[in-house]
């Protein structure tokens, strides 16, 4: 059994999250820790709220309450909308609490020691109304080469031009509308990134068979072109004070506190947990622990190249990335999601219209792994009718009535499996091995594809077989494939679990049997499972078909115009 922490990119906490988010990071890491568990593998999966920086603060402005309680409420919603979509995190936590500040306090206090912090002046733009320093793009004025009165601080969406935010004529504070600013200079520390390049490119070296091409390539990349040094603190209140004189009315930059949250969330875990386990078997045992992360592509040089250097940089023995799973986007309808546009469906709103078992596998069978998937209700709608209804559904539910009105409510008893279901074991079995190996590589689509395929075994199998009429002439025989048909329907609930946990329990359920190791899965071996006599329930069919007409009130409810 081996040791797999598995961490998913830690949401902003303002905003809500859209099926974009759920793609990107939330349900991969939700079905690579479902499947390690049913591997029988001891795993740790943690997740929580990025509630640091500017957002926040300016989000809590807006919304007209403290930061704290702007915080708490955010990490409540987030908290729901994961638990509806059923993400079976070891523990969700926040990176504004007690434990990240230690660990964050402790991991800043190494570098500081080991010679990788640096103190620099820097020119910054102060709001004397709002009593802050403005961060680009909270800087609001009319654009110096088009004349565009919404320019930002940091470029014009009008021209495109990248700009300074001292060029900008009228400039105001995009968050009070203040036009009393002043260029003010003020110390910041940095971390020495061009320092720690040398034991930087030592360590992605022992990590190249590990990492998918997208993340080695960029921190490749990173190396090459040199890498800069980062400004770690803000001039912001609400974050962690840092804990260096001279600097005490700063704060760490969301950046640097956030991926040490991962550190800081497991001790939080571990404040709470019965089993007395300790976070360090899990961040300080590198030998023993696979931690595997999993983010949006926008996320990877921050955890290819930043955070591992953050704590290399302590000198200690810190358990680090060994494989990196990054993620395009989900777009719908090829374009943005926005919530101000009413334009694509949000978490909180999907769980409400369909069962997250519908959104899970969707989602998961058009993973924007290798470049970005659009979501479209007809594409959603048509993969549950044909996939999820048309294949598993029908399967479950035709075998389960069949056997049932001609045999009654047990699995049928007697004979032995012949020709037909032995070629059925070979074809399943090295679907099967397939299916483990995608999963266990994170080729989630590829995965996805191969367990649809062995639900459709399933139905060539029976349409060969033809139960229906083999039970005129002989019975003996069709027990032996009704029998078969219903050890079928349990391992595919088996093997769809990591996907769709609820589904697969509902129909674990009509047999009343639980959830069991799928490690060396051995076909042969299952397709006996019950050998005759256990009762079932027919009980509620796993799946609804979605109605053309529900996909065309989808449509105008969700903005699309496909
Ligand atoms: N909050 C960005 C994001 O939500 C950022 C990730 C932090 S991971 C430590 O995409
Ligand atoms: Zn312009």
């Amino acid at each position: 059994m081996s040791k797999i922490l598995v961490t998913s990119a830690l949401p902003y906490i303002n905003g809500v999250p859209h099926l974009g988010h759920m793609a990107g990071c939330l349900l991969p890491s939700d079905v690579y820790a479902r499947f390690q568990r049913l591997m029988g593998n001891e795993v740790l999966y943690i997740g929580g709220t990025d509630e640091h920086g500017t957002t926040s603060e300016v989000g809590a402005l807006k919304a007209g309450m403290d930061v704290q309680s702007y915080c708490d409420m955010y990490h409540e919603r987030h908290a729901k909308i994961y638990q509806d979509f059923e993400l079976s995190f070891d523990f969700f936590g926040r990176t504004s609490t007690p434990e990240n500040k230690e660990a964050t306090y402790h991991i800043f206090e190494q570098l500081d020691k080991n010679g990788y912090i640096k103190e620099k002046a820097v020119k910054q733009v102060y709001s004397i109304d709002d009593k802050m320093f403005l961060a680009d793009r909270y800087i609001t004025g009319t654009c110096p080469y088009c004349g565009y009165d919404k320019a930002r601080g940091d470029q014009c969406e009008n021209c495109t031009k990248v700009l300074e935010p001292t060029e900008l004529i009228d400039a105001r504070s995009t968050i009070s509308g203040s036009t009393n600013l002043e260029v003010r200079e003020t110390k910041h520390l940095f971390l020495d990134l061009p320092k720690l390049e040398g034991k930087l490119a030592e360590w992605v070296k022992t990590k190249e068979p590990f990492w998918p091409d997208v993340a080695y390539t960029i921190a490749q990349k990173w190396l090459k072109e040199g890498l800069q040094e980062r400004c770690i603190t803000r001039d912001l209140k609400w974050g962690f004070p840092v804990n260096k004189p001279g600097y005490e009315d700063k704060v760490f930059y969301v950046w640097f506190d956030a991926p040490i949250g991962y550190i800081g969330i497991t001790k939080q875990w571990e404040a709470l947990d019965k089993q007395n386990r300790r976070w360090q078997d899990w961040w300080m045992n590198p030998k023993e622990v696979r931690h595997v992360e999993f983010m949006g592509k926008d996320n990877v040089p921050y955890h290819s190249i930043t955070f591992p250097a953050t704590l290399l940089g302590t000198g200690e023995d810190w358990t680090q990335v060994d494989f990196l799973k990054g993620f395009s986007y989900l777009t719908y309808d090829g374009g943005k999601f926005s919530k101000s546009e009413n334009r694509g469906v949000f978490a909180e709103d999907a769980v409400k219209e369909f069962p997250a078992d519908y959104w899970r596998y969707w989602i998961m069978a058009n993973s924007p792994e290798s470049s970005d998937s659009s979501f479209t209700w007809d594409l959603f709608a048509g993969a549950v009718n044909k996939d999820l209804n048309g294949v598993l559904g029908n399967f479950v539910s035709r075998v389960l009535k069949m056997t049932s009105s001609k045999l009654g409510d047990k699995v049928p008893e007697g004979g032995e499996y012949g020709d037909l279901e032995k070629n059925l074991i070979n074809t399943l079995q090295e679907k099967v091995n397939n299916y483990i190996r995608f999963m266990e590589q994170m080729e989630f689509r590829k995965a996805l594809a191969e367990l649809r395929a062995i639900w459709v075994e399933g139905n060539n199998y029976i349409t060969v077989a033809e139960p229906w009429s083999v039970i005129k002439e002989d019975e003996a025989r069709a027990k032996v494939i009704l029998r078969a048909c219903i050890n079928l329907i349990r391992i595919f609930a088996l093997l769809s679990a990591p996907i769709m946990p609820a589904t697969s329990e509902k129909i674990l359920q009509k047999f009343k049997v639980s959830l069991s190791e799928i490690k060396n899965f051995n076909v042969e071996k299952e397709v006996e499972f019950f050998k005759g006599g256990e009762s079932f329930e027919i009980g509620d069919m796993p799946f609804e078909r979605i109605a053309p007409e529900k996909v065309e009130e989808m449509k105008i409810k969700y903005g699309s115009s496909k």
